[in-house]
């Protein structure tokens, strides 16, 4: 018998309440690989099984609400969660699951574990994956538990019925959005197209912190928005501030944009095998 390391190092530990997305671009495929390379250990509670190409989501499977909570309790109660995050969450009554089971697990704002809300309302195709009575559960329910909410464009819009269409207009939406509860805000900017350059916005109710990255031309973007939530949920794992995690999580979408790549007949996903070359691995 071969003897192993009898080092008891481990790895902190970072909880994805998300969806399958069977293309590998998006949902807690990704969440994974970034946690992976972020040296984070991933936990799942999955959601959703989407039925997913490149194409579009062609059907989905909701999980029973009971399921979604006992994965969740499953592994706060033995392993230990360091940060969660949510992405697809599916329905009302998974939403008002995860939220009972998160106040359970002293996961949210003001809690022991660090809350990431990225409040993903559609595919990038455009598809809904959650209803009406998802979106009022998900303001009432989930976004005063969140440590940082992490909008996109059209999120605002939804969440606020603001329409942004600047930079200026971002300062505006990060305080409506701070009124309804999230410790911290950050709008990203990627949908503002016509910038030249691709400054999101930190915002804790007081202050604003600017993190700038460069606007990169590649038509292979999916799954960028859960990176950039996975990466921000791994630095808080890892013992991080929100300023630092936000920085940390702004580098790493940057990077996983520049070198995204093509696959299948439309949107390609973005990377996670940049952090694999030597330099990269910090
Ligand atoms: O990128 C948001 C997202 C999250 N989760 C799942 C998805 C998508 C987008 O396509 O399919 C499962």
């Amino acid at each position: 018998m071969t003897e192993v390391s009898m080092t008891e190092e481990s790895y902190p530990t970072a909880l994805t309440i998300a969806g399958s997305d069977s293309g590998g671009a998006a949902g807690l495929q990704s969440d994974l690989r970034t946690f992976l390379t972020c040296r984070v250990h991933g936990l799942v509670a999955v959601t959703a099984v989407t039925v997913q190409n490149t194409l579009g989501v062609h059907d989905r499977a909701d999980l029973p609400p009971h399921i979604v909570a006992g994965q969740i309790e499953a592994v706060a109660t033995d392993m230990g969660v360091g940060a969660a995050k949510t992405g697809m969450l599916a329905s009302a009554e998974i939403i008002a699951a995860v939220a009972e089971a998160c106040g359970k697990a002293d996961i949210g704002r003001d809690r022991q574990v660090p809350f990431v809300v990225d409040p993903v309302a559609a595919s990038m195709h455009g598809h809904p994956l959650f209803d009406d009575a998802g979106l009022d559960a998900l303001r009432d329910l989930l976004l005063p538990r969140a440590t940082v909410l992490t909008p996109n464009l059209d999120e605002v819009r939804l969440l606020t019925g603001l329409a942004v269409t600047d930079r200026e207009l971002m300062h505006e939406a990060a305080i409506a959005l701070h009124a309804l509860g999230p410790r911290y805000v950050l709008v990203k900017s990627g949908h503002l197209t016509e910038d030249p350059e691709c400054v999101d916005l930190l915002y804790d109710g007081e202050k604003f912190v600017e993190l700038p990255g460069p606007r990169l031309a590649t038509p292979h973007t999916h799954g960028a928005g859960d990176a950039m939530a996975s990466a921000l949920t791994a630095g808080l794992a890892r013992g991080m501030s929100v300023p630092e995690a936000a920085r940390f999580a702004k580098w790493f979408v940057s990077n996983a944009v520049a070198h995204s790549y093509p696959m299948g007949a439309k949107v390609g996903p973005v990377s996670a095998f940049w952090r694999l070359s030597p330099e990269n691995r910090n």
